[in-house]
């Protein structure tokens, strides 16, 4: 089936939030954070706004309800399956959403575009287009996509904030919320053309003891180099090598799964933050002589 292309136009600032995947705790301080004003700003959500999280039906209802709001356009991400707890209003409502949002200076897609025309354009291939931005393409025009989280394309230190990558033309907003232990939900605003950036997340609060500095940095494993050995079994850190690259790293056990006789691992670095004594950091995972936590966006490790 070909896509659905929408054309919308875009007031004065524009907010711009994808993958919200059951959080609608998080979307709802989102639009408080940035100060999202019902009917004078373009409010577009770029899909998969259920499942994997943790409120789908929730979320879908505060979604439907935006979208009665002049200027709120929402999108088909490829997560929308229609599922047996929606009502015959909610199935068609998601039935009826289209693809891709055409605002002239700016595409908008879940996954991402295979060409720049738009035209006859095969509808999964806009959905589900993992790891668009290395796919090399170049667009004459800024093409906005969730889907992707963020982090995967992070080849060396992990982060979670939005990416514009001017050469491309591409922004990419996933923040990984559901997908990653450190994910949270972005909201990328264009105002005036002007690019900026608010998020949420569930990681409390974290105090830092001593102070360190930056180390570390050669890897983040991503999704399609997910791949590794087990060299030594820890109790709670194993020594693994991943298989890409070679380099060996530390990794927490819970981040590591065996499928199809493979072991595999998500959300691992050797980056270590660099954090100053008294500071303040997101808490994503304690160890006994370590934790993994988030500071601006980025993931790393601080020494305790
Ligand atoms: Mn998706």
């Amino acid at each position: 089936m070909n896509a659905v292309v929408k054309r919308i136009a875009l007031t004065k600032r524009t907010v711009c939030v994808s993958d919200i995947h059951g959080h609608v705790h998080l979307l709802n301080r989102l639009l408080d954070k940035v100060m999202y004003t019902p009917g004078a700003d373009t409010l577009l959500i770029l899909g998969d706004i259920y499942t994997k999280g943790p409120y789908s039906i929730e979320t879908l209802q505060r979604v439907m309800q935006l979208s009665c709001i002049p200027n709120v356009h929402v999108l088909r991400g490829n997560c929308e399956d229609l599922l047996n707890w929606m009502s015959a209003e909610e199935t068609a409502w998601m039935e009826g959403l289209p693809h891709i949002l055409d605002a002239g200076e700016y595409v908008f897609v879940h996954g991402g575009l295979p060409s720049e025309n738009l035209e006859h354009l095969d509808m999964w291939a806009c959905m589900k287009n993992n790891a668009f931005m290395e796919q090399g393409l170049v667009f004459s025009r800024w093409v906005v996509h969730g889907h992707w989280p963020v982090k995967n394309y992070c080849h060396r230190i992990p982060c979670h904030n939005p990416i514009v990558n001017e050469r491309q033309r591409i922004i990419a907003v996933d923040g990984g919320c559901a997908i990653n232990r450190a994910g949270q939900l972005n909201a990328f605003v264009i105002r005036d053309g002007a690019f900026s950036f608010d998020s949420e997340d569930d990681l409390p609060a974290y105090r830092v003891e001593k102070a360190q500095e930056e180390s570390g940095g050669t890897l983040n494993i991503t999704w399609n180099d997910r791949f590794i050995d087990i060299l030594e079994r820890g109790d709670e850190l194993s020594l693994i090598r991943h298989k890409a690259t070679g380099l060996k790293l530390t990794a927490p056990n819970n981040a590591l799964w065996e499928a199809d006789g493979q072991w595999q691992s998500g959300d691992v670095t050797d980056y270590y933050l660099p954090v100053a004594a008294g500071e303040t950091v997101k808490l994503v995972q304690a160890f006994s002589d370590r934790i993994l936590a988030k500071k601006d966006g980025i993931v790393g490790w601080i020494n305790l």
